[in-house]
């Protein structure tokens, strides 16, 4: 063997034989477990970036280490391809969208190779190959067909820069998540998916995910906002009502007035007699704000001069109109209660309306309403017959009361809205849509699919290229004929990173969007990815999921059993990034050190979740282990072969020494299944090699140092697999290493002949001494007392009790 590790050669011998015998392409087998496991398939955007190498080895590990438990492993990989970034790059180099993304999906490809990932590359697939998008464009048409798919005039965040609609998801700080310009509001059509159908299911789905992080399943639930209100009706002068939600039913007798949007109905209708309200309204529409600055922008409005009667106590009430109000949220109009409520407060109090202290607090909390609106729950004052009642009793008296009456409901309101899935931009999948003046929107029909984005274009002016083609948007109206108009916006990206991963189970299947293989290995097992995703792709996603199952696509309810999400590489304790120029290139890493280091220090510096602190000599340091662990492995093999191990003649150090191999199989194992910690793997698999160096080279050392070599390339191959696939036939393994077996815990080595137990007096710990692990309760307890410091404690007391606690402790209560 060869005295010298020597990291590229290896690592080329590895890769090649992975790829000639397609070691990683996996197929049904039903005598075996499955198990799926997937990283978060990225943007083509060039090059890979550290943490794209931290997030895809955590999952390569994962993968691998799941095949050596025997189970039939599937790992894909595929390409994000659709987006903005493709189409900016391709504005400044001109180069056409999909060459751009097509060379990187190339480069990239031969990173991920020269990485060793464990992938079924005849399962890759890029999101924008026609072959791919026309079963999302199919399903959509399904989804528009049963109602689910719709298209409204809306308000949308809208981002200059970019010339696109964007999600509330992505909008981050009132700015776009893409490019940080501040997002302006405007009306434009758009077609809507109905999560907001599925919001109940995917709020109560949550609690099924308990291999999840809590973290992210909290941001879902935030997001999802699942509230319990009343909706009701103040009636107005001319006998009609404006209907009004409100979650604290409690402060009914605290409203002063209400609120309307200023693009609400009430508010113009009032405007045509207002000239001043019609000028209000108007100015203020000039004037876009991002939805997300709206709880910190300055709350203005105006009187419509129209009177509402309270519902309970039958006073008129001013209604006004107002900028903090949405007319997208509810119903457009709000009961306000200044009183109780911030928002409320501080535009009463610039309008000098009245403000009624409806609640009192339940405890000793300070309320003073000249300061701000007492908004905790507490008790009804001021409230008439409610007075006294606390807030649950308030919420249902009242709401019975108006139910009763006919005057209001109890009902459940949700934060979340509809997914806006238009974007007005070229790089994506067309919407497969054909507006028609006389039938309206109608769907593509399946034969006709897809509907394949030109990819020969050329950028001029602003705007989607498609918006200028007339050879692509003139068409015919599939139902009546007649000349019609192509859909020219294509999809949001996250519809096609919403199913990617079902579709690769049957990736090449081009007769059906998913076929019975999918249903074989859906759910992914084991998903990782970075936890910016956690509401906007991990919700769509478990979105598709149960749209999916509800056309029959797959029977299981979610998409992903376990999630971790990886945390961020950082350099100096900040972000690694292109625009702060701290980033380091894997790239120039591998060529120095290989693969395997690369993979190794991203591993152990840091455990997944956590964010990792790029540190130089830490990947040197995981350079010198795999010397070292190299070095071991020729010095062993040099001296020929090793007898069978012969237990009875083994030394206390070498028996010492063969029970932390097998403690060491135990707790890798554990770091790796369950608690995935895999630095502490790493650590204990080095203490162990530190101990190995210790022993002598007689015959029975020999034997030992044999097995615990055995062991440890098997659980480090994971990690390192080129290395360990180098090793393993040196030493005489069996086959290919990625099919070998994870190595086996002898339960026989583990036992000790003594045992280190804690001694205490009263509770507080003594000593620590030495016991044989058969010792009776009264060695134990004569042992204890002999110690000295023990002794000092027992002085000049009684000892009434002596609990043993066998392996672990004694401990003498005297007083
Ligand atoms: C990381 C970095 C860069 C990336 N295509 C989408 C995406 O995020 C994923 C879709 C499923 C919606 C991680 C990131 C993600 C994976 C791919 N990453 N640090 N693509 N500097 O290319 O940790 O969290 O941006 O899990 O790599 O990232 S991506
Ligand atoms: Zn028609």
């Amino acid at each position: 063997m060869d005295q010298h590790y020597n990291p590229q050669t290896l690592e080329k011998v590895a890769q090649e034989q992975w790829l000639s015998s397609n070691s990683f392409a996996v197929k049904q087998d039903d005598t075996r477990e499955k198990f799926y496991c997937l990283a978060m398939f990225p943007y083509p955007s060039g090059q890979l970036h550290m943490g794209h190498v931290r997030n895809y080895t955590i999952a390569d590990v994962i993968a691998r280490y799941q095949r050596m438990q025997g189970k039939n492993v599937l790992q894909p990989m595929g390409w994000d391809a659709f987006g903005l970034p493709a189409e900016n790059a391709a504005i400044k180099n001109n180069v056409p969208p999909a060459q751009w993304t097509a060379q990187n999906i190339d480069y990239m490809r031969t990173q991920l190779q020269r990485l060793g990932f464990a992938y079924d590359w005849d399962r890759e697939l890029a999101t924008c190959d026609p072959t791919y998008y026309r079963w999302e464009q199919w399903f959509f048409t399904r989804l528009f067909e049963k109602g689910l798919a719709y298209k409204k005039k809306a308000e949308v965040n809208w981002c200059e820069t970019d010339q696109t609609v964007l999600a509330n998801e992505q909008v981050v700080n009132g700015c776009c998540w893409r490019c940080d310009t501040p997002v302006e509001r405007r009306e434009i059509d758009q077609w809507f998916i109905k999560i907001t159908d599925y919001a109940e299911q995917l709020l109560a789905d949550l609690d099924k995910l308990d291999q999840w992080p809590e973290q992210v399943r909290t941001m879902q639930r935030n997001w999802i906002g699942r509230s319990e209100g009343v909706d009701l009706d103040f009636t107005l002068a001319d006998g009609t009502t404006l209907s009004v939600y409100t979650t604290r039913p409690d402060t009914l007798m605290g409203v002063t007035y209400l609120a309307v949007a200023l693009q609400h109905p009430l508010a113009r209708a009032a405007a045509k007699g207002k000239p001043e309200l019609a000028a209000f309204i108007e100015s203020q529409g000039n004037i876009k704000v991002a939805e997300a600055d709206m709880a910190t922008m300055e709350k203005v409005g105006m009187a419509t001069g129209l009177m509402a009667t309270h519902p309970i106590t039958g006073k008129e009430l001013p209604v006004w109109a107002a900028n903090f109000v949405l007319m997208s949220y509810g119903s457009g109009a709000v009961m306000s209660v200044p009183g109780h409520d911030q928002r409320d407060w501080e535009f009463a109090t610039r309008y000098d309306l009245p403000i009624a202290q409806v609640i009192s607090p339940a405890n000793d909390q300070a309320c003073d309403l000249s300061l701000g609106a007492f908004t905790e729950k507490g008790v009804l004052v001021n409230s008439g017959e409610f007075d006294g009642l606390d807030f649950q009793q308030a919420f249902s008296t009242i709401a019975d009361r108006l139910e009763a009456e006919g005057k209001g409901k109890r009902s459940v309101n949700f934060r979340l809205r509809d997914w806006g899935v238009s974007r007005q931009r070229y790089w994506g999948a067309p919407i497969p849509i054909i507006n028609c003046d006389s039938c309206g929107a109608v769907a593509v029909p399946a034969e006709d699919l897809p509907v394949v984005l030109p990819t020969d274009i050329k950028f001029v002016g602003e705007g989607s290229p498609l918006k200028q083609m007339p050879e692509f948007y003139q068409t015919h109206c599939p139902r009546c004929g007649k000349d019609a108009i192509r859909e020219t916006d294509t999809f949001d990206t996250f519809m096609e990173s919403s199913w990617y991963y079902a579709r690769y189970a049957c990736a090449n299947n081009n007769q059906t969007m998913l076929d019975a293989e999918a249903d074989y290995w859906a759910p992914v097992d084991q998903y990782v990815g970075g936890i910016e995703h956690a509401i906007l792709h991990l919700l769509y996603s478990r979105f598709f999921h149960k749209l999916m199952r509800d056309e029959g696509l797959v029977n299981s309810d979610e998409p992903f059993i376990r999630l971790l999400t990886q945390g961020m590489v950082l350099k100096d304790g900040v972000k690694m990034s292109k625009s702060k120029g701290n980033t380091v290139d894997p790239q120039s890493l591998i060529d120095r050190y290989g693969a395997d280091t690369v993979r190794l220090f991203s591993m152990f510096a840091a455990p997944p979740e956590q964010s990792l602190e790029w540190s130089d000599s830490g990947v040197e340091g995981a350079n010198r282990f795999l010397k070292r662990l190299w070095k071991m492995a020729a010095i062993h093999t040099a001296s020929g072969p090793v007898l069978a191990l012969d237990i009875a003649a083994l030394n206390d150090q070498q028996k010492n020494t063969r029970r932390k191999t097998h403690e060491t199989i135990a707790k890798v194992s554990d770091d790796y299944g369950r608690r995935q910690t895999f630095n502490t793997a790493i650590a204990a698999i080095m203490e162990l090699c530190n101990e190995l160096g210790k022993l002598d080279n007689d015959e029975s050392s020999r034997s030992i140092i044999d097995e615990a070599l055995h062991a440890i390339v098997l659980m480090l191959n994971p990690i390192v697999p080129h290395v360990c696939h180098a090793l393993w036939p040196i030493l005489g393994g069996k086959g290919d290493i990625l099919n070998a077996p994870w190595p086996r815990v002898d339960e026989g080595a583990l036992p000790r002949d003594s045992i280190e137990i804690v001694v205490q007096v009263n509770g507080k710990v003594r000593a620590r001494i030495e016991v044989p692990v058969d010792a009776d309760k009264d060695t134990v307890e004569s042992l204890a007392r002999s110690q000295q410091n023990v002794g000092r404690f027992l002085e000049e007391l009684t000892v009434r009790k002596v609990i043993v606690v066998p392996g672990k402790l004694i401990n003498i209560v005297a007083n």
